[in-house]
């Protein structure tokens, strides 16, 4: 059928044989047509055969399902075919949580139990295209006081949850909780480049497991002919597959057999820049052990039109019925056709009725293991093409299909036990994923997914979090960097290991504090305790794990003021300008803890507004 394939059957392998037999089989002559006779170009015929082999053996049931698959999904965007057509959306209902109420204090405990049976998956393939940062996400300072990234956070807050766990069961404990990262060729070595330079963070990288997703193969027209790349004929264009496919790779690295063998019991996956969700993770686990959810998705109050999907109930005119993420470019339309005229709109608490998905999914390992193998981990998925006309005839550019982590549950059976939890936005959510100029046009009132406004969500929540647990703090200002408005909060952080549940912060803050709005405080320790204390300026306190310190009396410093930042100012770095601010650290008091127990000779910060006494009496110098 393809004559130069045929001279040069020759150069192939037998498995490259039947790899051509495929792709003749499924329509892609035209790979070959350009092939010249052998002896030309043959190392590029070779390199031509692994990349097929590549894809063929990343994509469950290989290229011949992808290009069937890609052939049906076409053909029915080509007929407009709704992929909710027969469903009615309707609010669903889930688990509420109040941030600090008794029932999250419990279930946060009941979380730190279940820790020590879990399992962390980042997906971090994305590149980030709406953020148009150069680096890895996972490399972006996540708050700028102390410039830990976002990569630096989710260990050590995996690691204080395993040492929390740890305590709370009997016996020696040794466990590891495993943390697999999902990267892609666009994220894959710098992700390991930024775990090796900076030790894993302290995680030991035998816990630590890379997995890379493959892009899949682009689609030229509506019989899903693959698009030769425009710069190298002799390669097949491609693009990533999206997210969904962490269960594929999961399943087929035998990780979950692993885990399972192990005493594993959940999978928690969570997204590459969301500052907050760590103080959401407790307590979700908590649910999703006293409610026996096979699946738990952690959602926020959602604003229309924000992007981020709408957790909604599906009911089927068949009768069947699941709760699912409807994304948020479908969310509209779906709810347009099925008689609600006014679509992705507030109701009267000025929030959409659909919780938004914020893409945090915890799964019971076993009913998942038994669900991958059936599927193999395949996700449902959906194609996009841009057409150059309404007669859908052509595309602008090539397409792929796509797929979602958080559609796991449409394969499911009617009787998982499918769940969700809602949590304030405040607590757990504040992701980076909107560029400067995109964020500013994000209309009012809504989130700005930014890196401005990620930052900020960090010290407010954690000047909610104290506040909640009685301290004075300040209230915020209200300022604009790179025309976003936001809050400004004391800027208050602290590590996991001080703060990892609310009942934890709730010891450590003994009451009669005050931090004022212009004050930054760092609490990086764990035994630190803060008793009235009252900070006007900047405190920076580090202390060993061994170390039992309590912070106490009057500072009054210069403080770390905030300078706006252009995000055009090329004199700035990148990881500055996109958050339109730098920290200007003019003057801190600085106390180091490096002794074992109570610190010697190292006396309550004296209430005293004389900076110099309060360095002595501590025997730290200011620091400029
Ligand atoms: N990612 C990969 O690992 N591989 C890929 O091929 C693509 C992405 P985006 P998106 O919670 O904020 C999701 O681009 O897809 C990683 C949910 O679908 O940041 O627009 C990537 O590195 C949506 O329902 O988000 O929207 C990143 O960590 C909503 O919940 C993650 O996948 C929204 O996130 C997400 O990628 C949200």
């Amino acid at each position: 059928a393809c004559a130069p394939l045929r001279r040069n059957l020759q150069l192939l392998a037998p498995d490259e044989v039947e790899l051509s037999k495929i792709l003749l089989d499924e329509g892609q002559s035209h790979l070959f047509e350009h092939w010249p006779e052998p002896g030309v170009d043959d190392d590029k015929k070779r390199n031509f055969f692994d990349q097929v082999r590549r894809l063929n053996s990343s994509y469950p049931g290989g290229l011949a399902s992808y290009i069937q698959n890609a052939r049906k999904l076409l053909a029915d965007s080509k007929a407009g075919k709704n992929p909710y057509d027969g469903f009615t959306p309707s609010v669903p209902s889930g688990e509420v949580l109040t941030f600090g109420d008794d029932n999250f204090i419990s279930l946060e405990e009941a979380g730190v139990k279940e820790a020590h049976y879990a399992a962390f998956v980042l997906v971090a393939g994305g590149l980030g295209e709406r953020l148009g940062y150069k680096g890895i996400k996972v490399a972006l300072p996540r708050e700028t006081t102390t410039g830990r990234c976002f990569l630096q956070h989710y260990i050590e807050s995996i690691l204080a949850l395993q040492e929390a766990s740890c305590k709370l069961v009997e016996g020696k404990c040794n466990t590891k909780i495993p943390f697999v990262i999902m990267t892609s060729d666009d994220t894959n070595s710098l992700t390991i480049k930024l775990l090796e330079s900076n030790s894993y963070f302290g995680m030991e990288p035998s816990q630590v497991n890379i997995l890379k997703q493959e892009k899949v193969a682009c689609l030229a027209d509506n019989d899903a002919r693959l698009a030769l790349d425009p710069n190298n004929k002799y390669k097949i264009q491609t693009k990533p597959h999206g997210h969904g496919d962490v269960h594929s790779l999961l399943f087929s690295s035998g990780l979950l057999e692993q885990w399972k063998s192990t005493g594993r019991k959940w999978v928690l996956f969570f997204q590459d820049t969301n500052g907050l969700l760590f103080n959401a993770i407790p307590s979700a686990l908590g649910v999703s052990a006293t409610k026996g959810y096979n699946v738990n998705s952690l959602a926020v109050p959602r604003k229309a039109k924000e992007a981020i999907g709408g957790i909604t109930k599906l009911t089927h005119v068949d009768g069947r019925s699941m709760v699912i993420n409807v994304e948020y470019n479908q969310l509209d339309p779906l709810l347009r056709a099925t008689g609600h005229p006014d679509g992705d709109a507030n109701c009267e608490t000025g929030y959409s009725p659909y919780p938004g998905n914020i893409n945090q999914l915890i799964l019971e390992l076993g009913p998942y293991i038994e669900e991958l193998k059936k599927t193999h981990g395949a996700i449902s998925e959906f194609v996009n093409p841009k057409y150059t006309d309404s007669t859908k005839t052509a595309f602008k550019s090539s397409t792929r299909l796509e797929c979602m982590m958080q559609d796991y549950p449409k394969t499911l059976p009617p009787s998982a036990n499918v769940g969700f939890t809602v949590m304030d936005a405040w607590l757990a959510y504040a992701p980076v994923k909107n560029n400067p100029e995109d964020a500013a046009k994000v209309p009012k009132g809504n989130p700005y997914h930014s890196a401005t406004s990620g930052e900020m969500a960090i010290y407010r929540a954690n000047s909610l979090i104290l506040r909640k647990a009685g301290e004075q703090i300040a209230d915020p200002v209200i300022d604009t960097f790179n025309g976003q408005e936001v809050e400004v909060w004391p800027r208050i952080t602290w590590s996991p290991r001080w703060g990892l549940v609310f009942k934890d912060v709730k010891a450590k803050v003994r009451g009669n504090s005050s931090v004022s709005q212009r004050s930054a405080l760092v609490i990086n320790g764990k035994n630190i305790v803060i008793e009235g204390l009252s900070l006007d300026g900047a405190l920076v306190v580090n202390a060993i794990d061994e170390a039992e310190v309590k912070v106490t009396g009057q500072v009054d410093n210069k403080g770390w003021t905030i300078q706006h930042v252009d995000h055009k100012d090329i004199s700035e770095n990148e990881e500055i300008r996109i958050r339109g601010f730098k920290l200007e650290k003019v003057e801190q008091l600085e106390l180091n803890y490096t002794e074992p127990g109570k610190p010697k000779n190292k006396g309550p910060i004296r209430p005293t507004s004389d900076q110099t006494r309060a360095h002595k009496a501590h025997g730290e110098k200011p620091y400029r």
